[in-house]
Protein backbone atom coordinates (compact mmCIF):
# COMPACT_ATOMS: atom_id res chain seq x y z
CA UNK A 1 0.00 0.00 0.00
CA UNK A 2 1.19 3.81 -0.89
CA UNK A 3 0.80 6.29 1.67
CA UNK A 4 0.76 9.67 0.20
CA UNK A 5 1.25 11.84 3.18
CA UNK A 6 -2.12 12.24 5.24
CA UNK A 7 -4.49 14.18 2.95
CA UNK A 8 -3.31 13.17 -0.58
CA UNK A 9 -0.58 15.54 -0.78
CA UNK A 10 3.00 14.46 0.36
CA UNK A 11 3.28 17.81 1.49
CA UNK A 12 1.16 17.26 4.49
CA UNK A 13 2.61 15.05 6.58
CA UNK A 14 1.07 13.61 10.25
CA UNK A 15 2.36 10.83 12.38
CA UNK A 16 -0.18 8.99 10.94
CA UNK A 17 1.71 8.09 8.31
CA UNK A 18 4.13 6.61 10.21
CA UNK A 19 3.44 2.80 10.19
CA UNK A 20 5.32 -0.30 10.01
CA UNK A 21 5.92 -1.96 6.36
CA UNK A 22 3.94 1.35 4.90
CA UNK A 23 5.27 3.02 1.95
CA UNK A 24 5.58 6.52 1.82
CA UNK A 25 6.52 9.44 -0.19
CA UNK A 26 7.01 12.38 1.41
CA UNK A 27 7.94 16.09 0.93
CA UNK A 28 10.46 18.05 3.27
CA UNK A 29 13.63 20.02 4.16
CA UNK A 30 16.75 18.15 4.53
CA UNK A 31 17.52 18.91 8.85
CA UNK A 32 20.94 17.10 8.85
CA UNK A 33 22.68 14.51 6.81
CA UNK A 34 24.92 11.98 9.20
CA UNK A 35 26.97 9.80 6.95
CA UNK A 36 27.86 6.35 9.59
CA UNK A 37 30.12 4.51 6.62
CA UNK A 38 27.82 1.92 5.18
CA UNK A 39 24.59 4.15 5.23
CA UNK A 40 23.63 7.52 6.05
CA UNK A 41 21.12 8.95 8.45
CA UNK A 42 18.53 11.87 6.65
CA UNK A 43 16.85 13.74 8.82
CA UNK A 44 13.77 15.16 7.25
CA UNK A 45 11.86 18.73 8.23
CA UNK A 46 8.35 18.85 8.01
CA UNK A 47 6.16 21.76 8.68
CA UNK A 48 6.38 20.31 12.63
CA UNK A 49 8.85 16.81 12.72
CA UNK A 50 12.14 15.83 12.50
CA UNK A 51 11.37 12.31 10.84
CA UNK A 52 14.21 10.01 10.67
CA UNK A 53 15.06 8.32 7.55
CA UNK A 54 18.21 6.25 5.87
CA UNK A 55 20.20 6.27 3.23
CA UNK A 56 21.91 3.59 1.24
CA UNK A 57 23.24 3.08 -2.10
CA UNK A 58 21.89 -0.54 -2.34
CA UNK A 59 18.33 0.85 -1.57
CA UNK A 60 18.14 3.95 -3.08
CA UNK A 61 20.17 4.77 -6.61
CA UNK A 62 19.56 8.78 -6.32
CA UNK A 63 22.85 10.92 -5.94
CA UNK A 64 23.82 11.05 -2.45
CA UNK A 65 25.64 13.76 -2.55
CA UNK A 66 22.91 16.09 -2.94
CA UNK A 67 21.11 15.47 -0.07
CA UNK A 68 22.55 18.46 1.61
CA UNK A 69 21.54 20.49 4.63
CA UNK A 70 18.76 22.94 3.55
CA UNK A 71 17.56 21.11 0.22
CA UNK A 72 14.16 20.59 -0.45
CA UNK A 73 13.01 17.02 -1.68
CA UNK A 74 10.63 14.60 -2.23
CA UNK A 75 11.35 11.20 -0.86
CA UNK A 76 9.67 7.76 -0.87
CA UNK A 77 10.52 4.67 0.66
CA UNK A 78 9.29 1.85 3.43
CA UNK A 79 8.73 2.80 6.64
CA UNK A 80 10.37 0.46 9.34
CA UNK A 81 9.54 -0.03 13.40
CA UNK A 82 12.69 2.01 14.73
CA UNK A 83 12.72 2.14 18.45
CA UNK A 84 15.73 4.88 19.00
CA UNK A 85 13.91 7.31 15.79
CA UNK A 86 12.03 10.09 16.68
CA UNK A 87 8.05 8.96 17.20
CA UNK A 88 9.79 5.18 17.20
CA UNK A 89 9.76 4.89 12.85
CA UNK A 90 12.45 5.60 10.27
CA UNK A 91 11.53 5.47 6.57
CA UNK A 92 14.31 3.27 4.66
CA UNK A 93 14.90 5.83 1.12
CA UNK A 94 14.47 3.95 -2.06
CA UNK A 95 13.84 7.14 -3.93
CA UNK A 96 14.12 11.25 -3.95
CA UNK A 97 13.91 14.13 -6.05
CA UNK A 98 15.06 17.45 -5.29
CA UNK A 99 12.97 20.07 -6.08
CA UNK A 100 14.55 23.28 -4.51
CA UNK A 101 18.21 24.12 -3.58
CA UNK A 102 19.67 26.78 -1.20
CA UNK A 103 22.07 28.99 -2.58
CA UNK A 104 23.91 29.67 0.60
CA UNK A 105 24.61 27.36 3.67
CA UNK A 106 22.75 27.74 6.47
CA UNK A 107 24.31 31.10 8.96
CA UNK A 108 23.17 29.25 12.27
CA UNK A 109 23.17 25.65 13.38
CA UNK A 110 19.29 25.17 12.75
CA UNK A 111 19.74 21.01 12.83
CA UNK A 112 21.00 21.91 17.10
CA UNK A 113 18.57 21.54 19.46
CA UNK A 114 19.29 24.62 20.43
CA UNK A 115 20.45 27.86 17.74
CA UNK A 116 22.65 28.69 20.84
CA UNK A 117 23.95 31.74 18.66
CA UNK A 118 23.85 35.29 20.21
CA UNK A 119 20.13 37.18 20.47
CA UNK A 120 21.75 39.67 17.66
CA UNK A 121 22.45 36.80 15.08
CA UNK A 122 19.35 35.19 15.92
CA UNK A 123 16.98 38.62 15.15
CA UNK A 124 19.45 39.22 12.18
CA UNK A 125 18.76 35.65 10.42
CA UNK A 126 15.74 35.72 11.99
CA UNK A 127 14.39 33.57 8.74
CA UNK A 128 16.32 30.62 9.53
CA UNK A 129 16.27 31.22 13.38
CA UNK A 130 13.21 29.84 13.36
CA UNK A 131 13.46 27.27 11.25
CA UNK A 132 15.02 25.12 13.97
CA UNK A 133 12.64 23.26 15.83
CA UNK A 134 13.33 24.27 19.10
CA UNK A 135 12.75 28.14 18.64
CA UNK A 136 9.93 26.93 15.77
CA UNK A 137 8.04 25.01 18.54
CA UNK A 138 7.08 28.17 20.60
CA UNK A 139 5.47 29.37 17.71
CA UNK A 140 3.37 26.21 17.41
CA UNK A 141 2.77 26.83 21.24
CA UNK A 142 1.54 30.17 20.57
CA UNK A 143 -0.99 28.36 17.69
CA UNK A 144 -2.25 26.15 20.55
CA UNK A 145 -2.98 29.31 22.97
CA UNK A 146 -4.67 31.16 20.63
CA UNK A 147 -6.74 28.39 19.40
CA UNK A 148 -7.67 27.17 23.04
CA UNK A 149 -8.51 31.03 23.83
CA UNK A 150 -11.12 30.68 20.60
CA UNK A 151 -12.37 27.65 21.28
CA UNK A 152 -13.06 29.22 25.44
CA UNK A 153 -14.37 31.94 24.32
CA UNK A 154 -16.78 30.53 21.69
CA UNK A 155 -18.20 27.91 24.14
CA UNK A 156 -18.92 30.69 26.48
CA UNK A 157 -21.06 33.25 24.27
CA UNK A 158 -18.22 35.50 23.24
CA UNK A 159 -18.60 36.75 19.59
CA UNK A 160 -15.15 37.28 17.92
CA UNK A 161 -14.32 40.82 16.38
CA UNK A 162 -11.62 42.57 14.61
CA UNK A 163 -10.96 46.27 15.53
CA UNK A 164 -9.22 48.97 13.64
CA UNK A 165 -5.49 49.53 14.40
CA UNK A 166 -5.68 53.08 13.03
CA UNK A 167 -7.39 55.14 15.39
CA UNK A 168 -7.98 58.79 15.99
CA UNK A 169 -6.85 58.82 19.76
CA UNK A 170 -5.22 56.67 22.44
CA UNK A 171 -6.92 54.61 24.39
CA UNK A 172 -4.31 53.65 27.21
CA UNK A 173 -2.53 57.00 28.13
CA UNK A 174 0.93 57.45 28.47
CA UNK A 175 3.48 58.15 25.90
CA UNK A 176 3.98 54.88 24.95
CA UNK A 177 1.99 55.81 21.24
CA UNK A 178 2.71 55.39 17.52
CA UNK A 179 2.08 58.75 15.97
CA UNK A 180 1.80 58.99 12.13
CA UNK A 181 -0.08 60.90 9.56
CA UNK A 182 -3.52 60.02 8.43
CA UNK A 183 -3.91 61.63 5.43
CA UNK A 184 -4.00 65.23 6.67
CA UNK A 185 -5.03 64.14 10.02
CA UNK A 186 -3.09 63.01 13.22
CA UNK A 187 -3.46 59.33 14.61
CA UNK A 188 -2.05 56.69 16.52
CA UNK A 189 -1.54 53.32 16.39
CA UNK A 190 -4.09 51.30 18.94
CA UNK A 191 -2.68 50.60 21.69
CA UNK A 192 -5.28 48.20 22.65
CA UNK A 193 -8.47 47.47 21.58
CA UNK A 194 -10.10 48.71 24.42
CA UNK A 195 -12.36 51.31 23.14
CA UNK A 196 -14.27 49.30 20.42
CA UNK A 197 -14.24 45.84 22.49
CA UNK A 198 -16.19 48.15 25.06
CA UNK A 199 -18.37 49.74 22.51
CA UNK A 200 -19.06 45.95 21.12
CA UNK A 201 -20.15 44.89 24.54
CA UNK A 202 -23.45 47.10 23.89
CA UNK A 203 -24.18 45.12 20.43
CA UNK A 204 -22.98 41.51 21.06
CA UNK A 205 -22.55 41.06 25.18
CA UNK A 206 -19.35 39.38 24.94
CA UNK A 207 -16.80 39.81 22.75
CA UNK A 208 -13.19 38.78 21.87
CA UNK A 209 -10.28 39.49 19.77
CA UNK A 210 -6.98 37.99 19.02
CA UNK A 211 -5.13 40.76 17.35
CA UNK A 212 -1.82 42.92 17.07
CA UNK A 213 -1.06 45.76 19.79
CA UNK A 214 1.57 48.61 19.17
CA UNK A 215 3.34 50.11 21.78
CA UNK A 216 5.68 52.88 21.26
CA UNK A 217 8.25 51.48 24.31
CA UNK A 218 11.77 52.59 23.63
CA UNK A 219 13.62 50.68 26.23
CA UNK A 220 14.96 48.01 25.02
CA UNK A 221 13.95 45.31 27.92
CA UNK A 222 13.30 41.37 27.40
CA UNK A 223 9.36 41.62 28.26
CA UNK A 224 8.67 44.65 25.89
CA UNK A 225 7.95 44.24 22.16
CA UNK A 226 6.78 47.09 19.87
CA UNK A 227 4.04 45.29 18.49
CA UNK A 228 2.42 42.69 19.83
CA UNK A 229 -0.37 40.24 19.93
CA UNK A 230 -3.34 40.68 22.35
CA UNK A 231 -5.68 38.17 23.66
CA UNK A 232 -8.57 40.25 25.13
CA UNK A 233 -12.08 39.82 25.98
CA UNK A 234 -15.39 41.83 27.18
CA UNK A 235 -18.75 40.72 28.76
CA UNK A 236 -21.26 42.43 29.89
CA UNK A 237 -24.06 41.89 33.39
CA UNK A 238 -21.15 41.63 35.35
CA UNK A 239 -20.95 42.01 39.35
CA UNK A 240 -17.57 42.86 39.86
CA UNK A 241 -14.26 42.36 38.19
CA UNK A 242 -14.37 39.04 40.18
CA UNK A 243 -16.60 37.64 37.44
CA UNK A 244 -13.48 39.07 34.96
CA UNK A 245 -11.46 37.24 37.20
CA UNK A 246 -13.24 33.77 37.68
CA UNK A 247 -13.47 33.53 34.11
CA UNK A 248 -9.86 33.71 33.30
CA UNK A 249 -9.61 31.88 36.00
CA UNK A 250 -11.62 28.79 33.86
CA UNK A 251 -9.91 29.92 30.54
CA UNK A 252 -6.93 29.23 31.88
CA UNK A 253 -7.46 25.91 32.73
CA UNK A 254 -9.01 25.04 29.34
CA UNK A 255 -6.37 26.67 27.69
CA UNK A 256 -3.59 24.70 29.29
CA UNK A 257 -6.03 21.35 28.95
CA UNK A 258 -5.97 22.22 24.86
CA UNK A 259 -1.98 22.15 24.78
CA UNK A 260 -1.95 18.87 27.02
CA UNK A 261 -4.18 17.68 24.77
CA UNK A 262 -2.16 18.50 21.06
CA UNK A 263 0.82 20.18 21.48
CA UNK A 264 2.99 16.92 23.35
CA UNK A 265 5.09 17.34 20.28
CA UNK A 266 6.48 20.69 21.00
CA UNK A 267 6.10 20.30 24.59
CA UNK A 268 8.39 17.27 24.51
CA UNK A 269 10.98 19.39 22.31
CA UNK A 270 11.07 22.54 24.50
CA UNK A 271 11.17 20.63 27.53
CA UNK A 272 8.26 22.88 28.88
CA UNK A 273 5.97 21.62 31.65
CA UNK A 274 2.56 23.33 31.47
CA UNK A 275 1.20 24.11 35.29
CA UNK A 276 -1.30 23.35 36.99
CA UNK A 277 -4.10 25.29 38.25
CA UNK A 278 -6.49 24.84 40.94
CA UNK A 279 -7.69 28.00 42.52
CA UNK A 280 -5.84 31.00 41.41
CA UNK A 281 -4.56 33.74 44.85
CA UNK A 282 -5.25 36.72 45.02
CA UNK A 283 -4.04 39.87 47.16
CA UNK A 284 -4.13 43.51 46.94
CA UNK A 285 -1.77 45.68 45.74
CA UNK A 286 -0.81 46.71 49.09
CA UNK A 287 -0.54 43.63 50.44
CA UNK A 288 1.18 42.42 47.10
CA UNK A 289 4.15 45.58 47.96
CA UNK A 290 4.08 44.27 51.65
CA UNK A 291 5.23 40.80 50.54
CA UNK A 292 7.54 42.10 47.94
CA UNK A 293 8.99 44.10 51.08
CA UNK A 294 9.19 47.28 48.54
CA UNK A 295 8.57 50.39 49.76
CA UNK A 296 4.94 50.74 50.56
CA UNK A 297 4.60 54.14 48.69
CA UNK A 298 5.49 52.81 45.13
CA UNK A 299 2.74 52.83 42.90
CA UNK A 300 3.26 49.96 40.92
CA UNK A 301 5.13 46.70 40.98
CA UNK A 302 8.60 46.53 39.55
CA UNK A 303 10.02 43.28 37.82
CA UNK A 304 11.68 42.07 40.82
CA UNK A 305 8.53 42.54 42.97
CA UNK A 306 6.32 40.54 40.34
CA UNK A 307 9.45 37.52 40.77
CA UNK A 308 9.08 38.20 44.72
CA UNK A 309 5.59 38.01 45.22
CA UNK A 310 4.78 34.82 42.51
CA UNK A 311 8.00 32.76 44.30
CA UNK A 312 6.20 33.75 47.68
CA UNK A 313 2.39 32.23 46.65
CA UNK A 314 4.19 29.17 44.68
CA UNK A 315 5.99 28.46 48.09
CA UNK A 316 2.76 29.04 49.65
CA UNK A 317 -0.15 27.62 47.50
CA UNK A 318 1.45 25.92 44.86
CA UNK A 319 0.25 28.16 42.46
CA UNK A 320 2.42 29.78 39.76
CA UNK A 321 -0.32 32.53 38.99
CA UNK A 322 -1.65 35.34 41.36
CA UNK A 323 -3.80 37.91 40.82
CA UNK A 324 -2.92 41.19 42.27
CA UNK A 325 -6.23 44.09 42.88
CA UNK A 326 -7.04 47.33 43.44
CA UNK A 327 -4.08 49.28 41.95
CA UNK A 328 -3.86 53.00 42.66
CA UNK A 329 -6.48 54.30 40.60
CA UNK A 330 -4.03 57.10 39.48
CA UNK A 331 -1.92 54.15 37.83
CA UNK A 332 -5.05 52.95 35.80
CA UNK A 333 -6.17 53.93 32.69
CA UNK A 334 -9.21 56.32 32.95
CA UNK A 335 -11.76 53.99 32.24
CA UNK A 336 -11.39 51.79 35.23
CA UNK A 337 -13.85 51.91 37.62
CA UNK A 338 -12.85 53.52 40.81
CA UNK A 339 -13.49 51.06 43.87
CA UNK A 340 -16.47 52.09 46.07
CA UNK A 341 -14.65 51.50 49.49
CA UNK A 342 -11.54 53.52 48.93
CA UNK A 343 -11.96 55.76 45.44
CA UNK A 344 -7.81 55.84 45.12
CA UNK A 345 -8.04 52.28 43.82
CA UNK A 346 -9.41 50.73 41.41
CA UNK A 347 -11.37 48.00 40.59
CA UNK A 348 -8.77 46.94 38.37
CA UNK A 349 -6.31 43.51 38.38
CA UNK A 350 -3.08 42.01 37.27
CA UNK A 351 -2.50 38.29 36.87
CA UNK A 352 1.09 37.44 37.62
CA UNK A 353 2.25 33.88 35.99
CA UNK A 354 6.20 32.52 36.69
CA UNK A 355 7.07 36.33 37.75
CA UNK A 356 5.80 38.30 35.30
CA UNK A 357 2.60 40.24 34.49
CA UNK A 358 0.71 38.77 31.55
CA UNK A 359 -2.91 40.15 31.83
CA UNK A 360 -4.62 43.71 32.92
CA UNK A 361 -8.50 43.27 33.38
CA UNK A 362 -11.06 45.03 35.65
CA UNK A 363 -14.41 46.59 35.73
CA UNK A 364 -14.89 49.71 33.86
CA UNK A 365 -17.12 52.95 34.07
CA UNK A 366 -20.38 52.35 32.75
CA UNK A 367 -22.35 55.64 33.53
CA UNK A 368 -21.58 58.91 31.30
CA UNK A 369 -21.16 61.08 33.26
CA UNK A 370 -18.80 58.83 36.21
CA UNK A 371 -16.98 58.85 32.88
CA UNK A 372 -16.69 62.14 32.05
CA UNK A 373 -16.12 63.21 35.55
CA UNK A 374 -13.30 60.83 35.90
CA UNK A 375 -11.74 62.32 32.60
CA UNK A 376 -12.03 65.66 34.15
CA UNK A 377 -10.12 64.49 37.39
CA UNK A 378 -7.51 63.27 35.56
CA UNK A 379 -7.27 66.43 33.28
CA UNK A 380 -8.12 65.22 30.47
CA UNK A 381 -10.65 66.91 28.15
CA UNK A 382 -13.79 65.04 27.29
CA UNK A 383 -14.02 66.25 24.15
CA UNK A 384 -10.90 64.39 22.44
CA UNK A 385 -13.14 61.42 23.26
CA UNK A 386 -16.40 62.01 21.83
CA UNK A 387 -16.74 58.99 20.06
CA UNK A 388 -15.69 57.34 22.55
CA UNK A 389 -18.12 58.85 25.31
CA UNK A 390 -21.10 58.13 22.88
CA UNK A 391 -21.14 54.39 23.78
CA UNK A 392 -21.89 55.62 26.81
CA UNK A 393 -24.19 58.14 26.25
CA UNK A 394 -26.50 55.75 24.96
CA UNK A 395 -26.23 53.63 27.29
CA UNK A 396 -23.82 50.70 28.38
CA UNK A 397 -24.26 47.78 30.55
CA UNK A 398 -21.54 47.06 33.41
CA UNK A 399 -18.93 45.44 32.15
CA UNK A 400 -15.21 44.26 32.49
CA UNK A 401 -12.49 42.58 30.59
CA UNK A 402 -9.05 41.61 30.09
CA UNK A 403 -6.02 41.61 27.85
CA UNK A 404 -3.26 39.03 27.69
CA UNK A 405 0.21 39.07 25.83
CA UNK A 406 0.28 36.05 23.65
CA UNK A 407 3.86 36.64 23.25
CA UNK A 408 4.24 36.92 27.30
CA UNK A 409 2.55 33.74 28.14
CA UNK A 410 4.21 31.77 25.40
CA UNK A 411 7.69 33.65 27.16
CA UNK A 412 6.84 32.07 30.56
CA UNK A 413 5.21 28.39 29.09
CA UNK A 414 8.42 27.45 27.66
CA UNK A 415 10.80 29.44 30.05
CA UNK A 416 12.46 31.71 26.99
CA UNK A 417 15.07 34.61 28.66
CA UNK A 418 13.58 37.15 26.08
CA UNK A 419 9.92 38.00 24.26
CA UNK A 420 11.22 37.85 21.10
CA UNK A 421 12.17 34.67 20.85
CA UNK A 422 7.83 34.52 21.39
CA UNK A 423 7.57 36.59 18.41
CA UNK A 424 8.34 35.20 14.80
CA UNK A 425 9.28 38.96 13.69
CA UNK A 426 10.08 40.56 16.75
CA UNK A 427 9.27 44.27 16.78
CA UNK A 428 11.82 46.35 18.81
CA UNK A 429 13.57 49.96 18.70
CA UNK A 430 16.09 48.28 17.23
CA UNK A 431 14.23 45.80 14.36
CA UNK A 432 11.91 47.13 11.69
CA UNK A 433 13.23 43.89 9.66
CA UNK A 434 13.04 40.76 8.79
P1 LIG B 1 -2.01 46.43 29.43
O1 LIG B 1 -1.45 47.69 28.92
O2 LIG B 1 -1.56 46.02 30.80
O3 LIG B 1 -3.60 46.51 29.49
O4 LIG B 1 -1.71 45.26 28.42
C1 LIG B 1 -2.30 43.99 28.58
C2 LIG B 1 -1.24 42.89 28.50
O5 LIG B 1 -0.52 43.00 27.29
C3 LIG B 1 0.82 42.61 27.49
N1 LIG B 1 1.72 43.72 27.13
C4 LIG B 1 2.84 43.58 26.40
N2 LIG B 1 3.43 42.50 25.86
C5 LIG B 1 4.57 42.69 25.15
N3 LIG B 1 5.13 43.90 24.96
C6 LIG B 1 4.58 45.02 25.50
N4 LIG B 1 5.15 46.20 25.27
C7 LIG B 1 3.38 44.88 26.26
N5 LIG B 1 2.58 45.75 26.90
C8 LIG B 1 1.58 45.02 27.43
C9 LIG B 1 0.95 42.21 28.93
C10 LIG B 1 -0.18 42.98 29.57
O6 LIG B 1 -0.60 42.38 30.77
N6 LIG B 1 -6.64 47.55 27.78
C11 LIG B 1 -5.89 46.91 28.83
C12 LIG B 1 -6.38 45.52 29.09
C13 LIG B 1 -7.76 45.46 29.69
O7 LIG B 1 -7.94 46.06 30.77
O8 LIG B 1 -8.65 44.85 29.09
C14 LIG B 1 -4.40 46.85 28.44
O9 LIG B 1 -4.06 46.97 27.31
O10 LIG B 1 0.74 40.81 29.00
Amino acid sequence: MKTIGSAGYPGFFTLDALKDGAAITLSACVHKVKPMGAFAFVLLRTGRYVVQATYTPENCKDDFSLLKEGVYVTVSGVVRAEARANYGYEIVLDRFTVLSAPAEEYPLHVSARKLGCSMDANLKYRSVAIRNPHERAAFKIAEGVCEGFRRFMMQNGFTEIHTPKLTATGDEGGANIFKFKYFDQNAFLAQSPQFYKQTCVAVFDRVFEIDPVYRAEKHNSTRHLNEYTGLDFEMGYIDSMYDIMAMETALLKSMVAFLAENYQNELKITGATLPTITEIPAVTFLEALEIAGGNKNKRDLDPNDEVKVCDYFREKTGSEFVFITHFPAAKRPFYAMDSKDDPHTAESFDLLFRGLEITTGGQRIHDYYEQVAKMKRMNLNPDDFASYLDIFKYGMPPHGGLGLGLERVVMKLLDLPNIRQASLFPRDINHLEP
